[in-house]
């Protein structure tokens, strides 16, 4: 029996010791050590052993399978530890190679005029109040005193999408929507994208962004707003900036002027820049109209404000010197990269 067993444990050890996987291993175990296993086997015919015999054989059954569990427990640890290290070999990272480049976006010239403006008039006190692309025509003709028969509500002008809905041809629905909430005074300005039938050139885009602002409270002058507008233009151009204004006119501000600035490339002198003139105009602007005060509720006995509206792809092109607004829709990156 002892030659039996040391013939299993030595022919039991060489498999394991050549064995190369766990799943292998445990193959191994069930085929010695389980229900129909080797030694079971040898153990179940201890019946045909003499009595006497019984303890002794049981004890040599029992050494080997301890031998052979230890030696599987042995294999089973190396295995399992060339397998972690295989793993960890595999999935070294060397920390010292160079990285891979980010490639960093940034804001496209429009955004940073726009945010410049905005920087500014937060700095004045003003709240930034965004709207609907899609409006009402009351919204964006009527409430600004643009009747029904006005040439601005030309079809050829305006994207309408129904007899009365439209895309916004400016942003003054905004400013309409803040005074009929009926919470005075208000200062905000009205940023946003708006919608024109115009044609593609260099200074024209069916659709651009406006910047308009509104000021209401009592004891508006033109002087806040000559004063306001003059001070914006010295942030926005630099503190030697002067302004001047010309009168003109619009339906939703009476009276109305155009604001021109002092080149900012000659200081005024005259140049290419500002085709000799040395002036270069910026916005328009105006005393809020009292009819439009009236229809959004507002008393214009008691309440005065002042408006303005300015371009801001406009901005963009004279704060960076472009000379074709078309480049700033085409994305073209090698341009966009330079500011
Ligand atoms: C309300 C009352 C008055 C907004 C104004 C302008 C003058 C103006 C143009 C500048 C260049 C449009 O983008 S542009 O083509 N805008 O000249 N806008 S006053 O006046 C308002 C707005 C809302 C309730």
């Amino acid at each position: 029996m002892k030659a039996k067993l040391d013939r299993i444990r030595q022919q039991v050890q060489e498999q394991i010791l050549n064995c190369d996987s766990t799943e292998k291993l445990n193959e191994i175990r069930v085929s010695i050590l389980g229900k129909k296993g080797q030694l079971t086997d040898l153990l179940k015919s201890m019946k045909d052993v003499a009595p006497e015999e019984r303890p002794k054989v049981g004890q040599m059954v029992n050494e080997t399978r301890g031998e052979i569990e230890r030696i599987l427990e042995e294999q089973k640890t190396k295995l399992e530890r060339a397998l972690r290290e295989a793993k960890m070999k595999a999935e070294v990272i060397d920390v010292t190679l160079p990285a891979k480049k980010n490639e960093m976006g940034h804001r496209h010239p429009n955004t940073i005029a726009l945010e410049e403006v905005e920087r500014i008039f937060i700095g004045m006190g003003y709240e930034v109040v965004e709207g609907p692309e899609v409006e009402k025509d009351y919204y964006n003709f009527e409430a600004l005193n643009i009747p029904a028969d006005h040439p601005a509500k030309d079809e050829q002008d305006t994207f309408y999408i129904t007899g009365d809905i439209l895309l916004r041809t400016q942003t003054s629905g905004v400013q309409v929507h803040e005074m009929e909430k009926g919470k005075l005074p208000i200062r905000m300005i009205a940023p946003g994208r708006v919608f024109r039938s115009d044609e593609v050139d260099a200074t024209h885009s069916p659709s651009f962004h406006q910047i308009e602002g509104l000021v209401i409270d009592k004891d508006i002058t033109f002087a806040d707003l000559k004063g306001t507008l003059a001070e914006f233009a010295r942030e926005l151009f630099g503190e030697d900036t002067k302004v001047k204004f010309r009168p003109h006119h619009f339906p939703f501000t009476e009276p109305s002027a155009e604001m021109d600035v002092t080149c900012f490339k000659c200081g005024g002198t005259g140049c290419r820049f500002c085709k000799g003139s040395g002036w270069i105009e910026i916005l328009g602007c105006g005393m809020v109209h009292p009819h439009v005060l009236e229809m959004s509720n507002i008393d214009p006995e008691t309440y005065v404000g002042f408006a303005f509206g300015v371009g801001l792809e406009r901005i963009a092109l004279l704060k960076y010197e472009i000379d074709d607004m078309r480049l700033l829709y085409e994305n073209d990156i090698r341009f966009l990269k330079q500011f």
